[in-house]
């Protein structure tokens, strides 16, 4: 598995899977597993090959969060000049889309990971929160920011102040989760997801998520104008031309970026 000390890959046709592997630690992500999962996550972006990922975990925990026992001597400058979980910013700038399959625990960490992903399908023993106040510290790897936006601030304020677990239907109720699935099903349907994702053309893919992230990061009137640049880039791909040709001629479209 490349070196990768923390995580197992995979290719199944255009997916890309990263399974997240330190049972031992209920998949707690240290340096190691951030280094991995990061490079893990960037190598599949490059390759024309993948058109989306997969991150999962075990049965029992996505993760449980970033690694206590890693983290509980560091002082505040270790943490500033060492920019300890800064290499997760580039998970969430990876391009391709990212769906994050969680089962069991998905906390602190965890669950911030699941938030960069783009589509979060969730098996029905899937378990949320941000229990780092109990720990005497806050989400850090974007918990704050991303849960106001996904789930609106009293939800969000609620979670983070109080640590509570929450199930995942109590999670889908509140926005967190794409959709539930029973637990056996899980991976089957995150790879029809993932499929029917990476079956579309990259460049209209790449447009796609770039302008969804736009929606999370700006204003109205900036979002909207990043739309129609986007959307009128488009019009000078071979896969547009091909995607309306073959509605036209009713029959299916055979993309040349897949
Ligand atoms: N870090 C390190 N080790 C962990 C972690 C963790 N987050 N979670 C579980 N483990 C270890 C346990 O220590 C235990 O190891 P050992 O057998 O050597 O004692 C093993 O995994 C199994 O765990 P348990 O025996 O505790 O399993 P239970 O089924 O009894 O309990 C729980 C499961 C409820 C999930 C429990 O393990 C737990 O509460 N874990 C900690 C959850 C937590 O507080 N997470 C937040 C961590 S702080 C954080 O994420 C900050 C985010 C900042 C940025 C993140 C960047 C990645």
């Amino acid at each position: 598995d490349a070196g990768y000390e923390t995580i197992r890959v995979e290719q199944r046709g255009r997916v890309g899977w990263i399974f997240l592997d330190r049972p031992e630690a209920l998949n707690a992500l240290n340096t190691q597993s951030m280094r991995d999962v990061v490079a893990a996550a960037e190598a599949f972006d490059v390759d024309e090959g993948v058109g989306a990922i997969v991150v999962t975990g075990s049965e029992k925990a996505f993760a449980a969060g970033a690694d206590i026992k890693e983290m509980e001597q560091k002082s505040g400058l270790d943490m500033m000049l060492t920019d300890h979980f800064g290499a997760w910013a580039r998970f969430a700038a990876v391009r391709t889309p990212v769906i994050a399959a969680v089962s069991g625990y998905a906390l602190g960490g965890g669950c911030e990971l699941a938030l960069m992903c783009d589509v979060i399908l969730a098996s029905d023993r899937a378990k949320f929160g941000q229990p780092e106040v109990q720990l005497g510290v806050i989400p850090g790897m974007g918990g704050t920011q991303r849960l106001v936006r996904a789930l609106g601030y009293y939800k969000a304020a609620e979670l983070v102040l109080t640590g509570r677990m929450i199930d995942a239907s109590e999670a889908e109720r509140a926005g967190l989760v794409s959709r539930i699935v029973p637990a056996a099903e899980l991976l089957d349907e995150a790879e029809k997801v993932a499929q029917t994702i990476a079956d579309k053309p990259l460049p209209a893919l790449y447009a796609a998520k770039a302008a969804l992230d736009v929606a999370l990061e700006s204003t109205l009137a900036e979002g909207v104008r990043f739309e129609r640049q986007a959307f009128a880039a488009l019009f000078d791909t071979a896969d547009q031309k091909e995607g309306m040709a073959a509605f036209r001629e009713k029959r299916a479209p055979s993309f040349m970026h897949r």
